[in-house]
């Protein structure tokens, strides 16, 4: 039993195993270096069978894999990851159909509140594991114009095939196109969306006429260059990504009848943005240099930027004097003499300077509070903590006006009319779980729990329904629905409605919120600050302070800024309340779902390799040293799948995957509830560190792409009209007897390609094919059209 040996050696772990069984015990094991848990189970040999060819040699795409599950999908990413080739997509080439039944695709409901365009039709989904290295001529402009000229599927799977084809289907389905880029902090979003804008600057640059070429041409630029603006301005290290988005951004890029870009608009969904913690105070932060960034090259792309965006110079001195301001500011300290006295006078002369203010005002304004009563003005001096927190919502105002208006300001250098349709780009900030969760990861889990929603609506939801409400024989695929995360956080006394009526109790603190949740609801957030974050709260006498300024610029930033939510404003009705940071943010996405509802969606997944950033090269030396020879000697690879195992507990085994530590890795994961179940047990020893399985896994798992691959696989992708196919096809029924009944005739047709009928279903009103047979159906239509034309042309000339 060849099988067992390979399994056991690759397993080098339970050297007792019989030879027709392999058990496992549940408890820790230690042997050499290697620690993990595992569970028992009994694994029989007739339930192993060796791997399928396409699960040794890598497919481009996962529908294509004959063993399917998740270790079959995960080896596959592995096996692209380490040849460089990170992009897999998750279906055959869906856009070459999208465009043959035209009109076909719009059906209206009303289920979500809000009216939603059903699409029938769903865009690609490509997934592409972060390489964290630069991947020589991956995206060079020979690859631009290589897959420019390519329909997708053609050529392998790339993040400029999804811009490409979302290009295309503007022009053939005349409606809005979206690309929603989603996955974990540091997956890659970011990346994505600069390589989409790089591609459809470049297209949109080919199909100018030359005489409008040097003023549109520009708008490209100025779309290119808003990237390192707002990066530097938007982004801060995390300990997941060091370029890490603390706002998200949707990009709509406005394009003309001719086919470019005439303008763009970004829309940023950004209201924690200036939270200290992240950001200034950059002493704080524990990393003032990091070795992947040149901050001197970075300042110099972003002033070059800041130029091709029209800001003047006079607007980047006073953008830069801000900044300079809030740093003094976040400097200065206090020490208690009564109430709250400033130490450190420097820090706050020369904030109190840049920020064009008094500096006895500013003095004042941060350590006492001001407040007008009965028209007398009252004086509250402050503690320590209260002068340090009105220091720095002070800093938190000023950078997050500053922001807002280097957005307004791109966004009036990249603006157009409405033009024929739109590309919207979605880039958000990614899933984060760190040690402590507060607002802000709630916040950005919330927006990724919305985005994750729309993905199985369309995906799972939308495509099943129009199976069932064609009468289709299908047995519906199980999805994580994550209706219920969402239904804790916004329906009736979820946790959204709990923040917001607790936040507008004045005498609520965060131990009475804390309470308030733990009646309701488990929830494993930190409460300390929520409040506080949620109102918003700044002081009007600070805001006053601000308007003051002698600077226009400092001045301009708080015109318009509203009197914010004191104690008075507390106390008034609710019609009066500045709605709170909570309920902003939700609305902002519910009216970002309502946008992207009504567009065409295509979706980009991120997966990262690792939480330590690190790329496969940089491994690869120590792994062939020291501890992987005994694996790169084993037959490889060794990779079982159990079949019908249900009842099988789940369970993975992964070592401790520290640096060197493991000498070899396995992985063993049983697939529960699914009707191919499967134990795959792959000898990671030549796996390098870098592909964390249980990072990926956990990626796959919650992201649902197993299931996707299995309804893109099980599913009837293309579809005609009865009227539609049998016009198509008709050529190739000219010698059948042939019923007068529609349905039958195209049934007759399809019976003969596929007497067993895998491969098609008639519906209501439609027929449903697989690809492969649309493909058979075509090939031959070919030939007899070819055919038929020489019998004509033969008539023509006399022949017959
Ligand atoms: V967050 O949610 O904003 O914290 P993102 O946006 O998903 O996150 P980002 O695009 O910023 O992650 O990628 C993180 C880092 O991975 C980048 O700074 C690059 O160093 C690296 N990366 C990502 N994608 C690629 C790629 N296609 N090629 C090379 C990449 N490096
Ligand atoms: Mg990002």
């Amino acid at each position: 039993m060849v099988e067992q040996v390979d399994l056991d050696t690759a397993l080098d772990v339970n050297q007792d195993m019989g030879s027709c069984h392999q058990s496992f015990e549940t408890g820790c094991h230690n042997q050499t270096n290697m620690v993990f848990t595992y569970k028992q189970s009994t694994i029989t040999h007739q339930k192993v069978t060796p791997m399928h060819q396409t699960s040794t040699e890598s497919v481009e795409d996962m529908a294509a894999l004959v063993d399917l599950h998740e270790g079959s999908i995960m080896h596959n990413l592995f096996q692209r990851y380490q040849q460089d080739k990170i992009y897999v997509k998750s279906l055959k080439s869906l856009a070459s159909w999208l465009f043959k039944v035209p009109g076909q695709r719009l059906a209206a409901v009303g289920s979500t509140g809000y009216k939603m365009l059903l699409l029938t039709y769903i865009g690609s989904i490509v997934a592409s594991v972060n390489p964290y290295k630069s991947i020589p001529g991956l995206y060079d402009c020979a690859a631009m114009e290589r897959y420019s000229k390519h329909h997708m599927g053609e050529i392998p799977p790339h993040i400029f095939a999804v811009a490409n084809e979302c290009y295309r289907c503007l022009w053939k389905r005349h409606d809005n196109q979206c690309i929603l880029i989603s996955g974990e902090s540091g997956a890659g979003k970011t990346e994505s969306t600069k390589l989409i804008l790089k591609f459809l600057s470049a297209m949109s640059q080919h199909s100018l006429e030359l005489s409008c070429r040097e003023k549109t041409s520009c708008v490209e630029q100025a779309i290119l260059e808003s990237s390192p603006i707002m990066e530097a301005f938007g982004n801060a290290k995390t300990v997941y990504n060091n370029n890490s988005s603390r706002f998200g951004k949707f990009i709509q890029l406005n394009i003309c009848q001719k086919g470019n870009i005439q303008g763009g608009r970004i829309i940023d969904y950004a209201f924690y943005l200036s939270v200290p913690e992240n950001y200034h105070y950059l002493n704080q932060s524990g990393c003032i240099a990091d070795k992947t960034i040149s901050d001197k090259d970075s300042f110099k792309e972003v002033i070059t930027a800041m130029e091709v965006m029209q800001f003047s110079k006079e607007e980047v001195r006073e953008v830069l004097r801000l900044l300079a301001g809030i740093l003094h500011l976040g400097n200065v300290e206090f020490i208690t003499a009564g109430g709250a006295q400033v130490s450190f006078k420097t820090a706050l002369g020369r904030s109190a300077e840049l920020l064009g203010l008094d500096s006895t005002q500013l003095t004042e304004a941060l350590t006492q509070r001001s407040m007008i009563l009965r028209g007398e003005e009252i004086l509250t001096p402050l503690s320590i903590q209260q002068a340090i927190d009105s220091r720095d919502s002070m800093a938190m105002a000023l950078y997050s006006q500053c922001f807002a208006w280097v957005i307004k300001k791109i966004n009036s250098r990249i603006r157009s009319k409405e033009d024929f349709k739109s590309i919207g780009i979605l880039d958000i900030f990614g899933f984060e779980n760190f040690e402590v969760n507060r607002f802000e990861q709630f916040n950005i889990n919330y927006a990724n729990e919305k985005l994750q929603e729309y993905f199985n609506k369309h995906i799972f939801s939308l495509e099943q329904l129009e199976y069932s409400r064609e009468g289709l024989i299908w047995e519906d695929i199980d999805w994580t629905d994550n209706g219920e995360c969402l239904d804790l956080i916004e329906k009736k006394l979820g946790l959204l409605a709990l923040i917001n009526e607790e936040s507008h109790f004045p005498q609520a603190t965060d131990s009475t919120l804390l309470e308030k949740l733990n009646i309701q609801h488990a929830v494993q957030y930190d409460v300390r600050g929520i409040l506080e974050k949620n109102r918003d709260t700044f002081r009007d006498d600070l805001l006053n302070l601000l308007r003051e300024s002698s600077l226009d610029f400092i001045y301009d930033l708080f015109e318009h800024v509203s009197s914010r939510n004191n104690q008075d404003t507390l106390k008034c009705g609710s019609k009066h309340r500045k709605p709170t940071v909570s309920l902003q943010f939700k609305e902002s996405l519910h009216s970002l779902m309502a946008t992207l509802s009504s567009s065409n969606p295509f979706f980009v997944r991120c997966i990262k390799p690792n939480v330590q950033k690190s790329s496969r090269d940089k491994v690869d030396g120590m792994r062939e040293d020291i501890h992987f020879q005994k694996a790169r000697q084993m037959p490889y690879p060794s990779w079982y799948w159990l079949s019908r195992m249900n009842g099988y507990p789940r369970f993975s085994m992964k070592s401790l995957n520290g640096h060197g530590a493991v000498r070899a890795v396995v992985f063993l994961t049983i697939v529960m509830n699914s009707s191919d179940i499967g134990v795959g047990c792959l000898d990671t020893g030549s796996m390098p560190d870098q592909f964390d399985q249980t990072v990926v896994l956990n990626q796959l798992r919650y992201s649902g792409m197993l299931e996707t691959v299995r309804i893109r696989r099980a599913g009837f992708p293309v579809r005609r009209p009865f009227q539609d196919f049998y016009k198509r096809y008709k050529v190739l029924m000219r010698n059948l007897t042939l019923p007068e009944d529609l349905h039958e005739k195209c049934a007759v047709l399809l019976r003969l390609y596929d007497n067993t009928s895998t491969e098609w279903q008639l519906g209501k009103n439609k027929v449903f094919l697989r690809e492969s047979l649309e493909h058979k159906l075509e090939k031959q239509r070919e030939v007899e059209v070819t055919k038929a034309a020489m019998i004509i042309r033969a008539h023509i000339l006399g022949y017959a």
